[in-house]
């Protein structure tokens, strides 16, 4: 960053693990005369704390207080603190895309086409970050489609937490992208997959990936953290399901919840491994504050510290029930060297029903896992973007799951522009 700049208006958006960095940003430019604004997850979650680095904080999402704070700075009067209280997606103004240095990344077509999630977990984020007012709702299915129309390229990555809360908007979604060409991923719960016919619209408008949140193997947990909308779901079934359609699974688990005890690690990453999950993530219990899981937590004395920046599901952060946390870590970092070892990416890929799905999983699972020093060459050299048809390639099974249009190559200068298709 050039630090010796002058601007006028600093806009920093804090998450919890940059909370840290953000703050001294902030200090900084204020000392220099600047007017510092922050907002964003962790700014709602204390803005007591953030208050103290700031001219004016913003709580919740941005789009109804962002125009409101510029409007009363205009005016010579800006307010010391915005509170979101509409919470709708119609009349966003087209986001500026032209401003992405697209070759820095292998995933440039980023997009959100709704806003929090219809459940409630009491580890997440969300209840503590809605406050005040609706936490689910989507944009207009015409304004997300035409959104889609204006990025270029086959592949998309949604960001939403849960793409399939609302079915009929979901449903509206995956009809309008069909024949579109795209090979997406995004993330869905155990219920959605379950659900008659949603996922087979989803795959016919280029689903290939699917991030799902299992988090815990054990119903003791999912109640304990009121996750009910994965109890008594049959965990196997689901991933039987987007297998059989070709789609691949990155499953997402939490370890260290309070049924948790030193066993669960080898028992998760063995069920993993025999389910032909391509891909894990792993995540150590965190509680964010502000949500439920960091109340009962605070309660309880068990918080051990506010660190913020090792607030990052890689560390242990609370006391845990049955185990040490130093047994937490190591059992966290030895899950993920289980997962990814050779010997288990053999044993997934082996789950799988034919030659063409036991390749994909190779070339995914070790992809991500087994490269990293050249994916962290290639990012160096800022050459991200020319890896995303290999990307593709294996989303698309190597032909085998492709897109079932093509779209001409569009460039970056297109975006932006009435999109240019050619049909084939
Ligand atoms: C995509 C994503 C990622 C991606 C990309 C992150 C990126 N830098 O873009 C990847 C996979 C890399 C990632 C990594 C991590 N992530 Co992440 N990620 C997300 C996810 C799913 C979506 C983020 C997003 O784009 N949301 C959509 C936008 C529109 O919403 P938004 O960012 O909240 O912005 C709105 C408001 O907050 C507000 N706003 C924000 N800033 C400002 C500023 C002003 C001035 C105003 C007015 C308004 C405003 O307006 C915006 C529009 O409404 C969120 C979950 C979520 N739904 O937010 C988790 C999330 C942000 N990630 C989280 C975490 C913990 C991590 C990791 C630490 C995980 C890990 N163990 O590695 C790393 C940290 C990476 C890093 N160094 O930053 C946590 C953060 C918790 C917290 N309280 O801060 C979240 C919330 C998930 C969770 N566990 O609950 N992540
Ligand atoms: S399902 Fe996922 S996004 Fe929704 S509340 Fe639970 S953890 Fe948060």
């Amino acid at each position: 960053m050039d630090l010796d700049d002058t601007p006028d208006l600093v806009v920093i958006q804090v998450y919890i693990t940059s909370a840290d960095r953000a703050y001294t940003l902030a200090d900084y430019y204020r000392q220099r005369g600047a007017y510092v604004c922050l907002g964003g997850l962790h700014v709602t979650s204390l803005p007591d704390e953030a208050a103290a680095h700031a001219d004016t904080i913003f709580l919740g999402p941005g789009e109804d207080i962002w125009p409101a704070f510029l409007a009363d700075l205009r005016a010579g009067r800006p307010g010391a603190i915005y509170r979101s209280e509409v919470r709708t997606l119609a009349g966003v103004p087209r986001i500026r895309r032209d401003l992405i240095k697209r070759h820095l990344y292998l995933v440039p077509n980023s997009i959100v086409v709704s806003r929090g999630c219809p459940h409630v977990c009491d580890f997440c984020y969300k209840e503590a970050f809605f406050r005040g007012g609706k936490s689910f709702y989507t944009q207009a299915v015409d304004d997300a489609l035409a959104e889609i129309e204006r990025l270029p390229g086959h592949h998309l990555y949604f960001l939403d937490d849960h793409l399939f809360g609302n079915a009929r908007f979901a449903e509206a979604l995956f009809d309008g992208m069909r024949g579109m060409g795209r090979l997406w991923q995004a993330a869905g719960t155990v219920k959605s997959i379950l659900q008659p016919g949603l996922l087979e619209k989803a795959v016919a408008s280029g689903l290939r990936s699917l991030f799902v949140g299992f988090e815990t193997l054990n119903p003791a947990n999912l109640r304990d953290q009121h996750k009910y909308q994965n109890l008594n779901r049959d965990y196997n079934a689901a991933i039987r399901r987007l297998h059989a359609l070709g789609v691949m699974v990155n499953g997402s688990f939490v370890f260290g919840m309070d049924s948790d005890d030193e066993t669960v690690f080898d028992r998760t990453v063995e069920w993993a491994v025999s389910q032909g999950i391509e891909t894990a993530t792993f995540h150590i219990l965190t509680p964010y504050p502000s949500t439920a899981l960091y109340q009962r937590m605070a309660a309880q004395s068990r918080l051990l510290h506010s660190r913020w920046d090792l607030y990052d599901t890689r560390h242990v952060v609370y006391q845990p029930a049955h185990i040490s946390p130093a047994t937490l870590e190591e059992g966290y970092w030895r899950a993920y060297r289980d997962f990814y070892r050779w010997s288990s990416i053999l044993k997934g890929a082996w789950a799988k029903d034919g030659w063409p799905e036991r390749l994909r999983h190779v070339a995914y699972a070790g992809g991500w896992k087994k490269l990293e020093p050249l994916w962290d060459g290639i990012i160096r050299a800022k050459r991200a973007t020319q890896m995303l048809p290999v990307l593709e390639t294996v989303l698309s099974g190597f032909g085998t799951h492709a897109p079932n249009r093509k779209l001409s190559n569009r460039h970056d200068e297109n975006i932006g522009e009435p999109p240019l298709e050619v049909l084939v």
